[in-house]
């Protein structure tokens, strides 16, 4: 489906929601890369002080000669902390939907590592896709970072692990997660004080209006973001604030005042519910690698044989 048909359908049905993938035009991604220098949105930093600090453990873990496959691959900061580390590796698999940007990275990635084999592959990793051939000796490890498994629903978070378990048979999965805590730190780190989540979030209806001509007021939207306790995960909406009409195409789309449009879920987890749940795809639990303050996880995952 494009952005047009997803748009219509998200806007047709109610509650009224959005796949988060469309946040991630170019001007989408450098906020997004902005969020992750936000002193109140911990998960980057938290994530890269862990690689920082374990990386030799961590590459203990994927062993000698590994092929490791990193899932939505953004700009290759964080596998350089296990690259630094890794034994031999037989080759990097970074995997992403976007070309360009992924071919940007890996250029870079190159210069820092001159020696290794890097193999990018342009595929939306949710969907069947191949990956280079695994010659016999080498183990396939999933590298996936950022706690970017939270924006799945859990349906989608427990597809994604039975396609891991079996595309990494053998072997194993690094993955961090965002662990649940006081909804006030989450609540700082999904808004902002700079407005920087806020603009992410209201690129999603700039990126309409430069792409698909939809016409609306823009001072009409706020972001909202809250922790739904229950659901465990953080839910960013766009609220109208008053009644009002977005045109897209020849539709009209009413708006009450406080209607919204759902644009994200950002779940989080414990520890032992993210195992139970890999479990189910049939991975056994093995290290994990907190921070002081129990807000972020690295865990390593052993795949089936
Ligand atoms: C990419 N993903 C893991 C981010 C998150 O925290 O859920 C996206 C994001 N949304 C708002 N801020 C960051």
């Amino acid at each position: 489906m494009s952005f047009s048909e997803d748009l219509h359908a998200a806007l047709a049905q109610r509650p009224r929601r959005i796949s988060p993938k469309y946040f991630y035009d170019d001007i989408g991604s450098r906020l997004f890369e902005q969020i992750c220098e936000l002193p109140e949105y911990y998960p980057t930093c938290t994530e890269l002080a862990l690689l920082h600090t374990h990386g030799a453990e961590m590459a203990a873990c994927i062993g000698p000669r590994a092929q490791l496959v990193e899932y939505g691959a953004g700009a290759l900061r964080k596998v350089r902390g296990l690259l630094d580390h890794m034994q031999a590796p037989h080759a990097f698999v970074p995997v992403d939907i976007s070309g360009e940007h992924l071919l940007a990275a890996c250029a870079d990635l190159q210069l820092a590592y001159p020696a290794l084999a890097i193999t990018p592959v342009v595929a939306d990793f949710t969907q069947p896709h191949d990956l280079p051939r695994r010659p016999v000796g080498v183990r396939r490890v999933g590298f996936f970072p950022g706690s970017s498994i939270g924006n799945f629903s859990p349906a989608e978070a427990l597809s994604f692990l039975n396609m891991a378990a079996q595309e990494l048979r053998g072997g194993g999965l690094l993955i961090g997660i965002d662990l649940i805590k006081d909804p006030a730190v989450l609540h700082a780190a999904y808004s902002d004080a700079a407005g920087v989540t806020a603009a992410f979030n209201l690129n999603l209806l700039e990126r309409a209006r430069r792409e698909l001509g939809a016409e609306f007021d823009a001072t009409g939207f706020a972001h909202s973001a809250f922790y739904n306790a229950p659901q465990q995960r953080i839910e960013m909406h766009l609220m109208s604030l008053r009644q009002q009409v977005l045109s897209l195409g020849d539709q009209r789309y009413e708006f009450a005042a406080g209607e919204t449009l759902h644009t994200e879920n950002s779940h989080k987890y414990s520890v032992n519910g993210f195992q139970e749940q890999a479990a189910l795809a049939g991975f056994s639990a093995g290290p994990v690698w907190t921070d002081a303050r129990g807000w972020f996880a690295l865990l390593w995952l052993t795949a089936p044989a």
